[in-house]
C-alpha cells in the first residue's frame, strides 16, 4: 500500500487519553509508510478558519485545522455531540435537534475533504475515525478520489429503530457505505446497520462480509479494539505505579479495594454504579467496613448541561452512602473527579480486588482491558463488566451484569469480594488470552489488511497463522 492517512476529530498531536490509545493505533502504521493523519487542532478561530497546522514527527505529517466558533458549536458540540452520540447510545431521549447544525456538520466534513484531497497521492490508503466524520467518505467521492476508504466507528451503533431518530439517517448511511470498509467495534453493531440497510436501502448480503448497496461493495465487519496488552502490563511494575499503590493503601488498609475508571459521561452507568453499590451496603451487612470503593471520573466536555447533571446526582449518591455507612476511620466510597497518568490507573487497577466496569451501553470499552491486564496472575481480580459494553462480546468470563439492575449488580460485586483463588484464576487466565491476543496490533492489522488486501506490515508466517488461528477462535465464541 502507499501511505497511510488517518483522520480523526482529535489526533495524537494533543494528548487526551482518547487521541493516545489511537496514537499507540496507528503509530506502526502511520511510520512504516510515511503517512498523514488530519484533524481538529483544537483551536477555535472567529469567523473564516486560519486553515492547517502541518508539522512532521517521526515522518508522520500532521494536518491539524481549526474551527470557527460556530463550527465548533455546530459540528463539535451539537451534531456530533449532543445528537449522535446520546442516540448512539440508545438514548435519543436526551437527543438535541437542531435544523442547522446537520449544515454545519456536512461542511466541516467538505472541509475535510479537500484539504486530504489536496494531499493524498493515487496509491493512499485512507482511514476514517469516528462519529465526527460519517459524511467524509462520501465528501471525498464526490471531489474525484477512487482509492481505498475505511471507516471505523469506536461507539455503539444502534438497532434501525432508533437510528431512525437521527432526521438525517438515511444521508449519513449513504456517506459510510461511499466507504470500502466499515469497521464496527462488535458483532451487534454490525448487525444493527446491516439491518438498516436491509430493511430501508435494499442492501443484500454475500459471502464474507460483502454487502451490496447504493449500487456499490462494501465490506461490513466487526473489528473489536484491543489496548497494547504488554505495554500495560509493563506500567505495574513502573515507579508511578508504586506510588500510587502506595498512597491509596494508606487508605484501603486490609480491606478489599473496589475500582472504577470512567470519563464523567452518561453513557458510563455512573449513577447506577453508586446506588449498587450502595445496595450492596443495604444489602449484605457483612461487607460494612470490609470494603471500600474508588471512582475515578475526569471530566468529559462539561460544557454541555447533561454533565453537570450527571456531577450533581452523583455528589448526592455518594453523599448518601458516605453519610449512612462511614465511620471515623472508613469511608466506603471515594469519587475523585480528575484524570490520573496511565501508570498510575495500572497502579490502582493492580490492587484492586473487583474491577467495576458497567456502562449502560460502550463501543467497546478498554477500561475492562487494561483491569485484567494489570492483575497479578497469582491473585487476580474479579472484573464486572456490563453485557451492554461491546467487550462483552470477548470477555465472556467476566461477572456479566445487567447495569440496570442495582439488585443484580450488587450480588455481582459481593460474590466477587468472596470468590475462591482458583476460580479467580481461572477466568483471570481466559480473560487474559483475549486480551493479549486481540490487542490493538491484531486490530489495526485486521483492518487494514481488508482495506488493503496486503498486511501493512510484514509478518512472519508463524505469526501471521496464530493471527488467523485467533481470530477463527474469537469469531466462533462470539458467533
Ligand atoms: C471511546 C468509546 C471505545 C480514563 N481516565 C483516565 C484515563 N482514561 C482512559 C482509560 C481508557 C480510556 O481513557 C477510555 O476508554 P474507553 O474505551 O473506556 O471509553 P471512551 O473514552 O468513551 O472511548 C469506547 C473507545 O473509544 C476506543 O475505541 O472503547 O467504547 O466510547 O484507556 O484508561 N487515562 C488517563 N487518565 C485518566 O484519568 N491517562
Amino acid at each position: 500500500m502507499g501511505r497511510l492517512i488517518a483522520v480523526s476529530n482529535r489526533t495524537a498531536a494533543d494528548a487526551s487519553a482518547r487521541a493516545g490509545g489511537l496514537a499507540v493505533a496507528l503509530s506502526d502504521a502511520l511510520v512504516k509508510t510515511n503517512g498523514a493523519w488530519f484533524g481538529w487542532s483544537g483551536e477555535t478561530t472567529q469567523g473564516q478558519p486560519r486553515g492547517v497546522t502541518m508539522f512532521r514527527n517521526e515522518g508522520v505529517d500532521f494536518l491539524l485545522a481549526d474551527l470557527t466558533e460556530e463550527e465548533r458549536q455546530g459540528y463539535y458540540l451539537s451534531y456530533s455531540n449532543s445528537l449522535i452520540w446520546p442516540v448512539f447510545h440508545y438514548r435519543n431521549d436526551l437527543a438535541r435537534f437542531v435544523e442547522d447544525d446537520f449544515n454545519i456538520y456536512s461542511a466541516v466534513n467538505d472541509r475535510f475533504a479537500r484539504l486530504i484531497i489536496a494531499r493524498a497521492r493515487d496509491d493512499d490508503v485512507i482511514w476514517i475515525h469516528d462519529y465526527h466524520f460519517m459524511l467524509l467518505g462520501e465528501a471525498l467521492r464526490r471531489e474525484g478520489w477512487t482509492g481505498r476508504i475505511g471507516f471505523f466507528l469506536h461507539i455503539p451503533f444502534p438497532p434501525p429503530e432508533i437510528f431512525r431518530t437521527v432526521p438525517q439517517h438515511y444521508h449519513l448511511a449513504r456517506a459510510i457505505c461511499a466507504c470500502d470498509v466499515i469497521g464496527f467495534q462488535s458483532m451487534n453493531d454490525r448487525m444493527n446497520f446491516i439491518r438498516y440497510l436491509r430493511e430501508y436501502c435494499g442492501a443484500r448480503e454475500r459471502e464474507g462480509d460483502i454487502v451490496e448497496v447504493f449500487g456499490r461493495r462494501v465490506r461490513i465487519g466487526a473489528y473489536p479494539i484491543g489496548i497494547d496488552a504488554e505495554m500495560f502490563k509493563s506500567y505495574v511494575s513502573s515507579e508511578k505505579a508504586q506510588n500510587a499503590v502506595r498512597r491509596i493503601s494508606r487508605f484501603i488498609g486490609e480491606r478489599l479495594h473496589v475500582i472504577g475508571v470512567d470519563r464523567m459521561d452518561y453513557s458510563k452507568g455512573l449513577p447506577e454504579r453508586f446506588a449498587a453499590f450502595g445496595k450492596l451496603l443495604d444489602d449484605y451487612p457483612e461487607t460494612r467496613g470490609k470494603l471500600s470503593m474508588t471512582q475515578i471520573a475526569p471530566p468529559s466536555r462539561s460544557s454541555v448541561e447533561e454533565y453537570r447533571e450527571l456531577r450533581n446526582q452523583l455528589d448526592a449518591l455518594s453523599g448518601r452512602i458516605n453519610g449512612d455507612y462511614g465511620d471515623l476511620d472508613w469511608t466506603p466510597l471515594r469519587y475523585l473527579v480528575r484524570s490520573f497518568e496511565r501508570e498510575e490507573l495500572a497502579g490502582l487497577y493492580s490492587i484492586s480486588r473487583v474491577g467495576l466496569v458497567t456502562p449502560l451501553r460502550d463501543g467497546m470499552n478498554l477500561v475492562a482491558k487494561e483491569y485484567v491486564a494489570a492483575q497479578n496472575p497469582e491473585d487476580p481480580g474479579v472484573l464486572i463488566l456490563s453485557e451492554f459494553a461491546g467487550a462483552a462480546e470477548q470477555l465472556d468470563q467476566a461477572l456479566l451484569v445487567n447495569p440496570y439492575d442495582a439488585a443484580n449488580l450488587a450480588a455481582a460485586i459481593n460474590m466477587a469480594l468472596y470468590m475462591p483463588l482458583e476460580e479467580r484464576r481461572e477466568r483471570w487466565h481466559a480473560l487474559n488470552e483475549i486480551v493479549s491476543r486481540y490487542d490493538i496490533a491484531w486490530w489495526r492489522e485486521k483492518f487494514l489488511t481488508d482495506l488493503t488486501g496486503e498486511s501493512s506490515i510484514a509478518e512472519d508466517d508463524a505469526d501471521e497463522a496464530r493471527r488467523a488461528a485467533a481470530l477463527r477462535a474469537w469469531r466462533k465464541r462470539s458467533a
